[in-house]
């Protein structure tokens, strides 16, 4: 009875261990330049998700979608940028080889965490 009592103490232990996930895809968090905002010329973007990365699997893809004065403006990629993992393991910290100029951006990320599933997504900004 005893022994019955415990192990069934313990399945109550694992189940909930179990409902709440311990390999959780990344989220983002929070980012500089904010999703939507409006800054000023920046050489650096960071995005802050909800899990520790694989810093060799994540990254991000900026490209230039506007320019003030042009119509129609092709997505042109932003290259020369250089990626590091931020001491909390969860910030990507994107160096750009120059400020950006006026325009619109758009910052396609990719995030992989401990279960190794890439995770995708995007946000947009704006250079005044
Ligand atoms: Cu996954």
């Amino acid at each position: 009875m005893k022994i019955k009592t415990k192990f069934a103490a313990l399945l109550a232990i694992l189940s909930i261990g179990l409902s709440t996930p311990a390999l959780a895809h990344p989220k983002l968090v929070s980012s500089t330049p904010a999703a939507s905002a409006t800054v000023g010329a920046t050489n650096r973007l960071t995005l802050t998700f909800s899990e520790r990365l694989m810093p060799r699997l994540s990254g991000v893809d900026l490209a230039m979608t506007g320019m003030p004065g042009m119509a129609n403006h092709a997505p042109m990629k932003i290259g020369g940028a250089t990626t590091a993992v931020g001491e909390d393991g969860k910030t990507l910290i994107v160096t750009l080889a120059r400020p950006l100029t006026a325009g619109s951006y758009k910052v396609d990320w990719h995030a992989v965490a401990a279960d190794t599933h890439r995770i995708v997504g995007s946000l947009t900004f704006t250079v005044r």
